[in-house]
């Protein structure tokens, strides 16, 4: 069976984990600690610390880029879940930058401000130093200082998605394409705690996060 090393509240495994689930792909979700990542490092031959890793058999897939998309390259090749169409080639690419850079930079900094929510005692250290070794020293007080700031621009760097949802029920077509995942994965994170909304002023956004988190390809007509 598949496995999906991670831990839940990263939002790039909740992008996989939402693509399985999609699916209806039989797996099991294998946590793995922020602050130890011994098993990933043991389980790609020594190539990769981050998360996800996915195991498919004898396969170890992750990613070989900043945004390769190979994971979930992977799972629309060998389920057919029709992430990836042909015509949706390219800009599918430039908006999954944008998610990936422009939302998640926003949005990591606003959930990790509650770390001590989700990350347990005995992780705060590798957590908080893993933090300032990135981002510098006291990040974490800067993000919460900067908190309503940065929800609202995050709500700006919303915008474009609401203005694409007001005349179809997903970002770019009739149905979810990759990009659509990659949104929900950073949204998820930054809702992780449940200490935020998305923001009120974008209705068809919220609309469609709900549609995203229960959608199925088998609901999908063919
Ligand atoms: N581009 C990668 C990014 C993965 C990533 O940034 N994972 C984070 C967790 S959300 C991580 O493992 N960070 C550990 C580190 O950089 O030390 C993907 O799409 O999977």
């Amino acid at each position: 069976m598949i496995q999906l090393y991670g831990f839940e509240y990263s939002p790039f495994v909740i992008v996989q984990r939402r693509i399985l689930d999609f699916g209806k792909i039989p797996h099991k979700n294998v946590k793995v600690p922020n602050h130890d990542r011994s098993v990933i490092w043991k389980l790609t031959k020594q190539r990769y610390y981050q998360v996800p890793v996915l195991k498919d058999g004898r396969q170890v897939i992750f990613e070989t880029q900043e945004d390769s998309q190979v994971i979930a390259k992977y799972l629309d090749n060998k389920f057919e879940l029709g992430l990836f169409p042909k015509e949706l080639r390219g800009l599918q690419t430039i908006l999954w930058r944008y998610i990936e850079n422009d939302i998640e930079g926003i949005g990591f900094k606003l959930n990790d401000i509650y770390y001590r929510d989700f990350v347990p005692v005995s992780g705060h250290l590798g957590f908080l130093r893993h933090k300032e070794r990135k981002f510098g020293r006291g990040c974490l007080d800067l993000w919460r200082a900067q908190q309503k700031l940065l929800v609202a621009e995050l709500a700006a760097k919303l915008s474009p998605f609401e203005q694409m949802l007001f005349d179809r029920p997903y970002l770019l077509d009739n149905r979810p394409r990759f990009a659509d995942f990659d949104l929900f994965g950073m949204l998820g994170n930054y809702l992780y705690t449940g200490r935020y909304r998305l923001p009120a002023e974008h209705t068809q956004l919220q609309a469609w996060y709900k549609r995203m988190a229960k959608i199925k390809l088998a609901d999908l007509p063919k």
